[in-house]
């Protein structure tokens, strides 16, 4: 096995990224069978709810207006603006552009009806063979949620798998909004009341013992307020406690949290209008000390709390970083967050997914990803062969496997 020469080390490393098929560990998006829940094409694009947000910036139009109007017109609304009338420099913005590129469409042109003859032509099964073959997705990782009431149906009716894609049984109303999720449940036949009491704890558990059944996870997962906080008086303290952590135990399942969104701060906006601000890290750190026979999987929304999110991954082994996550997903905090990593962790962790809500968002997010990856790797590997250490193509490519989904999976089995 050859050692790869200084001046070598940006190709070999730039290569084995490109190459290396991903494992995308969070995203929004469905098999074909979930119909309408799998969003892709122009349209979807454009009306992601991250161009909703910068659209608003520029235009006077009422909100209630907005969400009238047909979904074709809020796209040529927001192409307009975001597009036509200014440069698309947002990084949500260059996306669209990167996955019509991708696509083999003349960006150049600035003709929108051409792109939707593009994807008229387009099936469902055949699109998403061609977007998994462009992204260099070999696998991904949807997020289900039983209490949206479309998802609901299709498990009820009956899944069948995919192999492209696994499950995460997500439960943000179970654990944000406890009377609601406690009235969802009760519907299905769980004999629960809103109180702590040991038998609702133990309808609570037979819940999520019976959709871990039905959807067969890869974890559980729930999105959290800046103010989330462990132990603490309150029906989400003792649902994590009591219910969510010994059942996530006794399938040998992480539970994924997801901390510092403020939602809804305009809700005129809907679901462009949540935010984000600094939670503590000591909720994750108690959990992470009280639970050693727990997994968590852990990302944050705000820069101020990556630091300090890394280092309590250097104390607990049974916690495990992933992504640079919506208001983070940008290069110049990828750039940040990937080195502070690999600079604190080592390569025991996942820089990044997609977080991709449409089909096609997939193509730019890693298209996007790759090359910020193989930057910092490059300065990384370099700094060692400066002391006289060796790599090989071999070992740069299991680096780069691990980064891209294959520490999930070893995470995932410990
Ligand atoms: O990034 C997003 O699209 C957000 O709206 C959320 O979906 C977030 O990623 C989440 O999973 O809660
Ligand atoms: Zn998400």
């Amino acid at each position: 096995m050859a050692a790869i020469k200084p001046a070598d080390l940006q190709a070999e490393i730039s290569g084995a990224v490109a190459r290396t098929e991903i494992t995308d560990i969070h995203t929004h998006l469905f098999t074909p069978q979930f119909g309408s829940l799998l969003l892709w094409g122009i349209d979807d694009l454009l009306t992601y709810h991250y161009l909703v947000a910068e659209t608003f910036r520029w235009i006077n139009l009422p909100y209630q207006e907005f969400w009238q109007m047909p979904q074709q017109a809020q796209a040529g609304l927001i192409w307009r603006t975001l597009f036509v009338e200014h440069s698309p420099v947002s990084e949500a913005c260059r996306g669209v552009l990167t996955v019509l590129d991708a696509l083999g469409l003349d960006v150049s042109k600035r003709d929108l009806n051409s792109y939707r003859g593009y994807f008229a032509e387009c099936t469902t099964d055949a699109y998403l063979d061609r977007v998994l073959k462009i992204s260099g997705v070999s696998h991904m990782v949807m997020t289900n949620d039983p209490f949206v009431p479309e998802e609901y149906a299709v498990w009820k009716q009956g899944y069948t798998e995919d192999p492209r894609f696994s499950t995460a049984l997500r439960m943000d109303t179970l654990l944000n909004n406890w009377p609601g999720g406690c009235r969802a449940l009760r519907d299905w036949g769980y004999n629960v009341d809103v109180d702590a009491a040991a038998a609702t704890k133990a309808e609570v558990r037979r819940f999520l013992s019976d959709w871990i059944g039905r959807m067969r996870p890869l974890y559980l997962a729930v999105s959290l307020p800046p103010t989330f906080n462990w132990p603490e008086e309150s029906p989400r303290s003792w649902l994590l406690a009591d219910c969510v952590l010994p059942v996530a135990a006794d399938h040998g399942l992480p539970l994924a949290m997801m901390i510092g969104v403020k939602k809804l701060v305009n809700p005129e906006l809907r679901l462009a209008g949540d935010s984000e601000a600094k939670a503590a890290i000591e909720p994750v750190e108690n959990l992470c000390a009280a639970y050693p026979g727990n997994k968590f999987l852990l990302t944050m929304l705000a820069r101020e709390n990556q630091h300090e999110a890394c280092v309590a991954a250097r104390k607990f082994r049974n916690l495990f970083p992933f992504g640079c996550w919506w208001f983070m997903n940008n290069p110049l905090l990828i750039n940040e967050l990937t080195r502070m990593r690999l600079e604190l962790l080592g390569l025991s962790h996942v820089p990044q997914h997609s977080d991709a809500r449409v089909l096609d968002q997939l193509i730019y997010k890693w298209a996007h990803f790759r090359p910020i990856l193989a930057g910092v790797l490059t300065d990384k590997y370099a700094d060692l062969l400066r002391t006289g250490w060796v790599v090989t193509r071999e070992e740069i490519e299991r680096d780069v496997r691990g980064l891209l989904g294959e520490n999930f999976w070893a995470f995932l089995r410990r």
